[in-house]
């Protein structure tokens, strides 16, 4: 695979970030950590939100800084599937 850059703006205080970042993890998928601090509201900033294209939810996955994925089970299935390779322990299933 040609190299795919990957960032991942979430807050380990949101149940489906953590779900993504620990497939991301145990994969060793390379990425970077983008920390949106919930707290803080932080994914109601203006940056946020045109870059989400209005979404405003953590967590979200960009990709090549061509497009992003916005909703969690998306990016988990994203993942499972270009990143079938490293998770051949079937951390994700394939067959779905
Ligand atoms: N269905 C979405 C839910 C995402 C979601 O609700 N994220 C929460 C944090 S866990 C959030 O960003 N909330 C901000 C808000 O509601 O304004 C997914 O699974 O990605």
């Amino acid at each position: 695979m040609e190299s795919e850059k990957l960032e991942l703006y979430h807050d380990l205080v949101s149940q489906p970030s953590r779900a993504v970042k620990a497939l991301l993890d145990a994969g060793e998928i390379e990425y970077e950590n983008k920390r949106l601090p919930f707290a803080e509201k932080a994914w109601k900033e203006e940056w946020f939100d045109k870059m989400s294209g209005g979404h405003n939810h953590i967590p979200f996955l960009k990709v090549n800084d061509d497009f992003g994925i916005s909703e969690s089970a998306s990016q988990l299935r994203y993942l499972g599937t270009v990143h079938a390779e490293k998770l051949s322990a079937g951390i994700y299933p394939t067959e779905l």
